[in-house]
C-alpha cells in the first residue's frame, strides 16, 4: 500500500485528495494487486486453546509472504484495551481493521471512527451489534446457536430421566455464550434437565475449575450433566470433579464446545461424553475477504464456517489427524 501512495504522490498532491488518502498511511485507498497490505488484527486475548489455534491460524494467513504486514494486538479478554487497539489501529492508518470482538455491544463509535477514516473493518469469529450494520463490511465466524442446540439435542437423547444440570457459561455479553445457551435450550426443550446454576468461567480453565469447585459444594453429588460453552472450562472442572471424589463422564456427564485437542482427547478417554466442534481455522478465509474488500470488491457479508459434533468413539478416530 506503502507503494501506491509514493506513486501517487509523484502524481501531486491532487491525487491524493481525490483519492482520499490525504492524511494517512494507507486508510481507504484501495490496495493495488502485489501491495503489502498493513492490517491491524484486534484478537480477544489468549485465553483458551481455541484461540491459540484461531490466532495461529490468522498470523499464517496474514503472513508477509502473502502480501500482508501485520499488526497484532490481544487485548487480554477486555473490551476496552481491544477498543483501544482499534484506535491504535485508525491513527496509524492501517489499510483493513480486523477484530475478533471479545463482546457483541460497546463497538458503535470506534465501528464509526474507523468508517470515517475510510479504514475497512472485518470480523472474525464472533461478531457484533450495531445499529449500523455498513459499520463493518464483513463476518467470518460460527453459527454458535447452531453448536448450542446440537449439544443441547444430545443432552435431549441422552437423559430421558430427571436431570440436574449445573452450566459453565463462556464471557458474559460474547457472542458464542449468548447465542451457546439460547441454542442449547431450542435442542434440549422438553427434555428433563433442571438446570441447577449456570455462571461464567470467562472461557478459561481456570475459571471453569474455580465456579465448578462451587457448584460441588452447593449441590455435590447431585449434579447429573454439566454443560461447559468451550472445552478449556470443562477441563478445568475435571480438576474439581475429580477433586470432589467424582468420576467425571460416568458420575457427571460432560458436554462441551470447541473440539480442540485436549478436550478431543478427554473424550477419547470418557472424561468428557460429546463435544461440539467450533473451527478455529478462519485465517485463510478472513484474508481473502480482507484482500477483496481492501480492492472495493463486493464480499458476503457473513461467512459462517461448517461445524461438527464428535462422541468418544469418533474422537479415537480424528485425533491422529486434528490440525488443532
Ligand atoms: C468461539 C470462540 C470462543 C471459543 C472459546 O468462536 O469465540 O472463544 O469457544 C474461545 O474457546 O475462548
Amino acid at each position: 500500500m506503502k507503494k501506491i501512495l509514493a506513486s501517487i504522490a509523484l502524481l501531486g498532491a491532487v491525487t491524493l485528495v481525490a483519492a482520499g488518502c490525504a492524511g494517512n498511511a494507507g486508510g481507504g485507498g484501495g490496495g493495488g494487486e502485489g501491495d503489502v497490505l498493513t492490517v491491524g488484527f484486534a484478537q480477544t486475548g489468549s485465553e483458551s486453546g481455541w484461540r491459540a489455534a484461531n490466532t495461529e491460524s490468522m498470523k499464517e494467513a496474514f503472513s508477509e509472504e502473502n502480501g500482508f504486514n501485520l499488526i497484532f494486538n490481544a487485548a487480554d479478554n477486555k473490551q476496552e484495551a481491544q477498543i483501544a487497539a482499534v484506535r491504535s489501529f485508525i491513527n496509524q492508518g492501517v489499510d483493513a481493521i480486523v477484530i475478533a470482538p471479545i463482546t457483541v455491544d460497546g463497538w458503535d463509535d470506534v465501528l464509526k471512527e474507523a468508517k470515517d477514516a475510510g479504514i475497512p473493518v472485518v470480523l472474525e469469529d464472533r461478531t457484533v451489534n450495531v445499529d449500523d450494520d455498513s459499520l463493518y463490511a464483513s463476518w467470518v465466524g460460527l453459527d454458535f446457536e447452531k453448536e448450542g442446540e446440537t449439544a443441547g439435542a444430545w443432552a435431549k437423547e441422552t437423559f430421558t430421566e430427571p436431570t440436574n444440570m449445573v452450566v459453565l457459561e463462556g464471557t458474559t455479553g460474547s457472542a458464542p455464550a449468548l447465542d451457546r445457551a439460547t441454542g442449547f435450550a431450542t435442542g434440549s426443550e422438553g427434555a428433563p434437565i433442571t438446570t441447577l446454576d449456570s455462571q461464567t468461567g470467562d472461557f478459561t480453565r481456570d475459571g471453569g475449575k474455580k465456579v465448578m469447585e462451587g457448584f460441588l459444594q452447593k449441590y455435590g453429588d447431585s449434579i447429573n450433566l454439566l454443560f461447559a460453552h468451550n472445552d478449556d472450562m470443562g477441563l478445568g472442572a475435571l480438576d474439581a470433579i475429580t477433586a470432589a471424589g467424582l468420576t467425571p463422564g460416568t458420575d457427571i456427564q460432560i458436554v462441551t464446545i470447541d473440539a480442540v485437542r485436549d478436550g478431543m482427547q478427554a473424550l477419547a478417554d470418557g472424561q468428557f461424553n460429546f463435544i461440539v466442534e467450533c473451527n478455529p481455522l478462519l485465517g485463510e478465509k478472513v484474508a481473502e475477504v480482507v484482500k477483496k474488500v481492501v480492492a472495493g470488491e463486493t464480499v458476503e457479508k457473513t461467512t459462517i464456517v461448517e461445524d461438527q459434533s464428535f462422541t468418544p468413539e469418533q474422537a479415537k478416530e480424528a485425533l491422529p489427524d486434528r490440525k488443532y
